[in-house]
């Protein structure tokens, strides 16, 4: 039988990275759409590759593909869901920083709203039956109070967030337009070793190693009040998984169910490595939002019921993986707490390159 094919547009990126690992192991072929760069912008998916570039995989038995294009190109993705005739899209491509969604508004409406668009379209003309997975996100629900759930009225809070609740009517209007199969995966913040560097955890994560390898006295950073629901990347793309293999299109909230602050997360991370916050911790007004998301909170019921998902990292366990990677790359003694929790927790890690 034909190997099942899958399109992961922000195939570069956190979550991109792990899927891809994911469904080639499930035997999968795998397709990627990626940005031209002046600089290298594969380093999360270079092991898969096994390589240091922009060549395909010299082992002709993984079958991973990229292509060159970009979100607001409709062109060349209808080219790409034309020629590749995929059996699923993830797409998680996104300008995603909620904080730079207030400095460039119009480009993030234009990647992260309508790129989405662009694909429903290359996907309802190409006719294909081809399964959708849109990349929504809690930030949708803004400003309405925690527990959130897929009942829960929307309040975006910022440019982003109009953007992604843009994307999600979208998917929807194609599932009740077109009857195509179109899924929403609402989920809450996923953090892991591949986070991008500028947002919170792994901000906090890496400057805590900078600091122990002496090569930084701070750590700025802005509101410590905010909560979210921080879980674990690998364990949330499977759920992504998940929803496309179920037998009707659907949306689902992903989260773990419990919030943390900010402070909450320093203190434990602090406390693992035995430094204090009060000696390294600053507060920098830029890292503040026009507008704030206060709390955030899973209930997660629908998705444990209707597909089996359910979190198995807790948020202190998240922060000991996070640091033992950052401390393992600064070159610094590593606790190993944290390496521990994935050997007990996952039966078999399908993920490796952390
Ligand atoms: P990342 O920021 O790590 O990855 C974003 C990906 O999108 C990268 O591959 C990036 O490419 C690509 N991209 C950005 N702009 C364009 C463009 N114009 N054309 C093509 N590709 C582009 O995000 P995550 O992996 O953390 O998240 C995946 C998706 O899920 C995103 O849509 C995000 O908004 C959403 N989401 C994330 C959550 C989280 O907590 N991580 C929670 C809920 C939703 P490049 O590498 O070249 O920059
Ligand atoms: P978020 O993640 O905005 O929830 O979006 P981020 O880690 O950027 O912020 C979380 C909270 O931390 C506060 N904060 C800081 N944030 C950053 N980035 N840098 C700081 O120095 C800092 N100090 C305090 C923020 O104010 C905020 O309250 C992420 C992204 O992955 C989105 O793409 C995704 O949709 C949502 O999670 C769910």
């Amino acid at each position: 039988m034909e190997p099942k094919k899958a399109l992961i547009t922000g195939i570069t990126g956190q979550d991109g990275s792990y899927l891809a690992e994911l469904l080639l192991s499930r035997g999968y072929e795998v397709h990627g759409l990626i940005r031209r760069a002046s600089t290298f912008n594969t380093s999360r998916i270079d092991h898969i590759l096994g390589s240091d570039g922009y060549v395909e995989p010299h082992d002709s038995s993984i079958k991973l593909y990229l292509h060159y294009g970009d979100l607001s190109d409709a062109e060349q993705i209808n080219n790409i869901i034309y020629n590749v005739k995929p059996d699923e899209v993830y797409h998680l491509g996104a300008q995603s920083h909620v904080r730079v969604s207030f400095d460039i508004p119009e480009y993030t409406g234009n990647v992260t709203a309508l790129g989405t668009t662009r694909i429903l379209e290359a996907i309802r003309r190409s006719g294909l039956d081809i399964r959708f997975y849109q990349a929504s996100s809690s930030e949708m629900f803004g400003g309405a109070e925690p527990p959130q759930d897929e009942e829960t009225c929307f309040v975006p809070r910022s440019p982003y967030a109009c953007a992604k609740l843009y994307s999600y009517w979208m998917a929807k209007n194609y599932r009740e337009g077109y009857d195509m199969f179109a899924s929403n995966g609402i989920l809450f913040n996923h953090e892991s070793p591949r986070r991008g560097e500028t947002f919170v955890t792994r901000k906090i994560t890496r400057g805590i190693a900078a600091i122990l390898a002496k090569k930084a006295k701070y750590l700025y950073l802005g509101n410590l009040d905010a909560k979210r629901d921080w879980g674990f990347s690998p364990e949330y793309v499977e759920a992504m998984w998940m929803m496309l293999q179920a037998e009707k299109s659907d949306d689902f909230v992903i989260g773990t169910g419990e919030t943390h602050s900010i402070n909450e997360f320093l203190d434990e991370a602090f406390s693992y490595v035995g430094l204090n916050i009060d000696d390294h911790v600053r507060i920098d007004q830029k890292y503040f939002r026009p507008t704030e998301v206060d709390a955030l909170r899973a209930d997660p019921t629908k998705a444990e019921k209707d597909l089996g998902w359910k979190a198995k990292v807790t948020f202190k366990d998240l922060v000991k993986i996070m640091l033992d990677a950052d401390l393992r790359a600064a070159g610094v003694e590593v606790p190993g707490e944290g390496d521990e929790i994935i050997q007990k927790k996952f039966e078999t890690k399908w993920w490796k390159g952390d």
